[in-house]
């Protein structure tokens, strides 16, 4: 997979903003919810270093929004969604796990409750809206589902907050986290939250008419002048180092959100009832087998890898490294591991095989500090 173009197509989609993502310095791309999703500008460690300091615009229109309406959607909503969205209101992002019956984890989105009626799941890379669609036939439920044109553009890092006001008005920096409110721009109404697939503060503005890509993003651009605005996408360094997980990479169908320590997310002890309660209760009760954790990979700057890397302990199989990165901040290479439980993240020695050689390597709570 080295140097060979990839070509856009109506299965492979192009979004609002790929002409001027293109225009900004793109190094590369990768496939997300059957859309283009820009990876890299200058480099992972430059695009990182960055982004902690300036600001981003980032085109992450993959972030697809599976709407789901109609007067049976609450109830379809809370059978998907892990987290009890019972007391789910306007105005606000819920992060939750989507799981089949096992527990398995089948996506990870921002769910925003838009009236009673009218939901958006806000998709990492599966197909949710095929999965929704057959649990609403199966169940004989009343709503209806389907992906709006809506395209999530970020703007992420520090100086995000003198962006935003200076385009949208000063009454966006009050805006609270995990939080959304609507803003005027050019006479259109703009569903704004404070969210975004990195730890260094931001907005995502759910652009929901693709013909005003370009227009929204020159305006931006125009603004980001001042703040040395770039272009720049998530992040693997940095949502690395601060324990965001990837869904497809370091949580699969093969992991439940207890395992994947998205515990927190998940209403088990309430009336709550959502497909996987049983599974995970029962694994609740009976102890978890694997869990994730950081690592920290001795030995020279290793390159992202395309598959995981395996790890033992005293020469046992202990587990497996999902997403990996040389950290620049951290001197060190970093990773994202789901573990045997017998291995604890406070620091454990192990050994993990980088290519053809064994490293050694320590764990660490996620985030990594
Ligand atoms: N923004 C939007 N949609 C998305 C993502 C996003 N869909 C795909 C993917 N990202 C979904 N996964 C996540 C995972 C973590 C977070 C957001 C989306 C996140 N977590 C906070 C954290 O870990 O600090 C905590 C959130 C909370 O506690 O409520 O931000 O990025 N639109």
């Amino acid at each position: 997979m080295a140097g060979f173009p990839i070509v856009a197509s109506r299965r492979l989609r192009s979004t609002p903003f790929t002409e001027r993502v293109e225009a900004a310095g793109l190094s590369s791309y990768s496939v997300y919810n059957h859309m283009l999703i820009p990876v890299s500008f200058a480099s992972l460690t430059e695009d990182c270093a960055h982004l902690k300091e300036h600001v981003q615009i980032w085109d992450v229109s993959v972030e697809r929004q599976v709407e789901i309406s109609g007067p049976d959607a609450h109830d379809l909503v809370m059978k998907l969604s892990a987290r009890d969205m019972s007391q789910a209101r306007q105005g606000k992002c819920y992060y939750a796990p989507i799981t089949d019956g096992q527990g398995g984890m089948l996506n990870d989105p921002i769910i925003l409750c838009l009236d009673k009626n009218r939901y958006w799941l806000s998709i990492a890379d599966s197909d949710v809206a095929l999965w929704a669609a057959g649990i609403a036939e199966g169940l004989g439920m009343n709503a209806t589902i389907h992906e709006p044109d809506v395209s999530p553009l970020a703007i992420q890092g520090p100086k995000s907050d003198d962006v935003m006001a200076a385009l949208f008005g000063e009454e966006i920096r009050t805006l609270k986290f995990f939080n959304y409110a609507y803003y005027d721009w050019r006479g259109h109404e703009l569903l704004i939250a404070r969210s975004g697939w990195s730890k260094q503060g931001g907005f995502e503005i759910y652009l929901h008419d693709s013909a005003l890509g370009t227009i929204l993003w020159d305006d931006l651009w125009e603004i980001g002048r001042a703040y040395e605005m770039r272009a720049g996408c998530p992040n693997l360094i940095e949502r690395i180092e601060g324990g965001l997980l990837s869904y497809g990479n370091d949580m699969t169908r093969n992991d439940t959100p207890l395992e994947c320590g998205l515990g927190k997310y998940v209403s088990l002890d309430s009336a709550h009832d959502f497909i996987g309660k049983k599974a995970l209760k029962i694994q609740a009760e009976q102890g978890l087998t694997k869990h994730i954790m950081g690592v920290k990979i001795s030995g020279p700057p290793i390159a992202p890898p395309a598959n995981i890397f395996s790890c033992r302990s005293d020469g046992r199989e202990a587990g497996i490294v999902t997403s990996a990165c040389y950290s620049a901040d951290f001197d060190t290479n970093l990773g994202i591991a789901m573990m045997s439980s017998s291995i604890s993240a406070s620091g454990d020695l192990i050994d993990i095989l980088v290519g053809d050689e064994w490293r050694s390597a320590q764990t660490s709570p996620l985030p990594f500090s």
